[in-house]
Order: C-alpha cells, then structure tokens, then sequence
C-alpha cells in the first residue's frame, strides 16, 4: 500500500565565516534574517551548523580564561541552554515565526561541586512546544589534547576543550511538524502499525559524527527519518603532523567534498532517511572551511545543496513517506540484519588484524 504523504519544508542555514572579531550579537542578526527568510518560504524546521554562534575556536590554543567567552554556560538548576542571553533571543524569534530550530553550540555544564564539564552540543527546539525536545553531545571528537608543536601545523583541539558526549545517540519526536500525525492514543482506533504515521522521528549528529556508519546506525535503528548535522570542516587535509597535504588547494578541497558527500548520501541511504547538512564556511580569519550544505533523500541523492560559501538558505520541502520504501524493502532492519555476527562493532575500538602468515 502507497504510505499517505507526511510533508514538511525544511531548511539547510549554512552561515559564512565566523570572524575572531564578530560579536555574538552580529552572528545571531545573521541567524535572524536567515529564519525571517525561511519563514516566507513556509519553513517547518531551520537547521544551523555546529558551533553555530562564534568562530571555529577548536583551531586556537587558547588559555582557560580566554575560552570562557566562546561557552554557554548551563546550569541545571535554572534550566537548559534556553536560558542563556546568547541563544534565547534565536528561540524567542524562532516561536514567533512557527519554525523548530536545531543549532550547535558550545556546552559548560555546570556540575553541582561548581565543577563544570565541556560539550560539543546541539540542541532542537520545538516551536509547537516551546521548548528544547531533543539534546546531542558530540561523540567522535577529532583532534588531539595537545597542540601539534611543529611550525606552521593546522591545530584541531576538540579533544582538548571537549568532554566526549555522554548522551548515545537518542532519537525523538518533533511534535507538530507534519500535519495529521497518529498519536499514542489514537492507536486505540484499531490502527495497527503505527510505523511511518507518527510525528517526524529526528537524530541529531555533530560535524565528524557524520562520518561514523555506526552513530547513523543506532539512529536508525529507532526508525530516524531526518538526520540534522551542523559542520566546520577544513577544506584541505592535513597529515598527522598538523601540515597540508601535497596536493593543489583545489584538489584537496574536492577531496575533503567529496568525503563529506559520500558520508552523508551513503549513510542516508543505508539507514532509508533525509539528512540535512548544514556548513559553516567561508575563511574564518584565513582559514579555509569547505561549504557543501546538502539536504540528502533517502534514495541517497542530493535534493538541494548551497551554491555559495556564504550566508544562504537551502530549502526543500519533503515526504517523510519516501522513507517507507527502502525500510520496508532493502533496510526491513527487522528482516535483514544479523546482530549475531556484529560483535566486534561493540566489542573492539581498534582494529586487530588477522594473524600474519
Ligand atoms: N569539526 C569537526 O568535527 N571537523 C572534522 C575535521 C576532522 S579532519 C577530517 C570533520 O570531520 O569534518
């Protein structure tokens, strides 16, 4: 039976770069006229990259003092990140316009000794809500602890700053995003399979995440159908001691183009979801980050992608019913998979190789 269309427009807020000297202020008036935008194109849900509201400060070797200005600071006994002067204002104008956000930011998470521990995170605010519904912490953090100490070496210091995320990888629901969506009590209405009817079921990822087949995986084996994914990827590739690699500057970046793209199309084919993912890009103070926003369909193709390596908007607007087809056929999950035969994925974090001959 052809599944009834869930339909939704969505948006892909890819943002330029983020400068040293651009204050918190100026990177939200951008966020801002990227959502009224969004909202004259009918918008439903507005995905903005990873690390949203400043520069990609993870490339500095900064002292504890100087970092604090790039965090958001969360303490639980006065409640989430939408407290926080800095991205409240997104979320007030996000409620006015009708539109679910998701945005990357940069976690303190005040412990209750007045500790506090570091995240790389995300968040998804429900406008039908009023409220955050859904939480990621960054995973698979890339980098080192130290800095790289040769001259001229390109640092990556996530592994520094951040506490890898504590959170799995948690699927939800967004309330209100399709119209018409079955709910836990209209079940009782002899409705049998609840499968692809309800509320949009949203993962979230960060940036390298998307590279990790097994992170989608776990999403989709909660029935995922919208992967969001903010990103700040260099646009070249260096080598393990922090220096580009021999290549032209434009074969390096097709490089790095093409690896995001093939991470992004495979995954959302292989777990039978859309996938929206959002670039910060443009030169952050001379550095080059690779733009590439693509909003994936299950199929695996590109349906919209940024043309520029600024501020723009890339909207499309989806059926969640295209879904249907590949996980009820090639990814039935419940028909195919083989888990018996899957140890070493949770078992092993390196390789071990066979013994030599
Ligand atoms: N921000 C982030 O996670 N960047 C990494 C760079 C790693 S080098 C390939 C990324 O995967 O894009």
């Amino acid at each position: 039976m052809t599944p009834s269309p869930r339909l939704v427009t969505v948006a892909a807020c890819q943002l330029g770069a983020v400068h040293l000297a651009d204050s918190r202020q100026d990177v939200l008036k951008r966020m801002f006229s990227l959502l009224d935008q969004a909202s004259e194109q009918g918008v439903k849900l507005a995905v903005f990259p990873e690390l949203a509201l400043t520069t990609f400060f993870p490339r500095y070797l900064l002292k504890e003092e100087e970092l604090d200005k790039y965090f958001d600071v969360e303490d639980p006994s006065k409640g989430g990140i939408e407290q926080s002067p800095n991205v409240k204002p997104l979320f007030e104008r996000a409620k006015s316009l009708g539109i679910d956000v998701y945005v990357g930011y940069a976690e303190r998470s005040l412990q209750s000794d007045g500790s506090h521990i570091d995240y790389n995170s995300s968040v998804y605010y429900s406008a039908h809500e009023n409220k955050i519904v859904g939480k990621y912490r960054k995973v698979h953090l890339p980098g080192s602890v130290e800095p790289k100490t040769e001259p001229g070496a390109y640092q990556q210091l996530e592994k520094r700053y951040f506490r890898p995320g504590d959170l799995g990888f948690p699927a939800f629901r967004a309330p209100g995003l399709v119209e018409g969506a079955l709910k836990k009590n209209s079940q009782s209405d002899g409705i049998q399979d609840s499968t692809g009817k309800g509320d949009p079921i949203i993962g979230m990822l960060i940036c390298n995440d998307r590279r990790w087949a097994e992170a989608w995986r776990v999403y989709g084996l909660q029935g995922m159908e919208i992967l969001c994914c903010g990103y700040n990827t260099t646009a070249f590739q260096t080598t393990s001691s922090g220096h580009a690699v021999d290549m032209s500057p434009e074969d390096a970046e097709d490089l790095v183009m093409q690896h995001h793209k093939l991470s992004c199309q495979g995954n959302s084919y292989m777990n039978a979801c859309f996938s929206i993912n959002v670039a910060k890009t443009g030169a952050e103070d001379g550095n080059p980050l690779v733009g590439g926003t693509i909003i994936v369909h299950p199929l695996g193709h590109i349906i919209k992608e940024a043309k520029t390596k600024e501020d723009e908007l890339v909207v499309a607007t989806i059926d969640l019913a295209d879904c249907v087809r590949l996980k009820s056929t090639v990814f039935a999950f419940e028909k195919h998979r083989r888990p018996e035969h899957y140890h070493s994925i949770i078992e092993r974090t390196g390789v071990i190789e066979p013994c030599l001959l």
